[in-house]
């Protein structure tokens, strides 16, 4: 993590044991925090989606970071012989705020994993 970012959060710029840890208790640790954009010390403030089915489709949802890049991506089972699927690429929003996707493509799957990614 960039010293700047460490001296504004309260960590320590001179270890890099703090990456791996979570001050704020949200499940994300510190470096996690850095890359999603999201503050280390707020448990609010965290990269969380949220997912339910709206008839045939499933809606996925979490909260954008400004002007951050997302990329959702599903698969139909976590066995390691599965690669993750893109399902929208370049997400971004210039202003913080609750970003959606309604997927229709996967409601025939008996099962179905979804993750969002930080692209940058
Ligand atoms: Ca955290
Ligand atoms: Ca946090």
């Amino acid at each position: 993590m960039p010293d700047a970012f460490e001296f504004a959060n309260h960590l320590n710029p001179d270890s890099a044991a703090d990456a791996p840890e979570d001050n704020d208790g949200d499940g994300a640790t510190n470096v996690q925090e850095y890359f999603a954009g999201t503050h280390p010390g707020n448990s609010a403030s965290v990269l969380r989606a949220g997912i339910r089915r709206v008839g045939a489709s499933v809606e996925f949802s979490f909260e954008a970071i400004a002007n951050k890049v997302y990329q959702v991506e599903f698969r139909g089972d976590l066995s390691t012989t599965t690669d993750w699927t893109v399902l929208v690429p370049n997400l971004t929003r210039s202003t913080a705020g609750l970003l959606q996707i309604s997927d229709s493509a996967t409601a025939n799957l008996t099962c179905c994993f979804y993750r969002v990614r930080v692209m940058r």
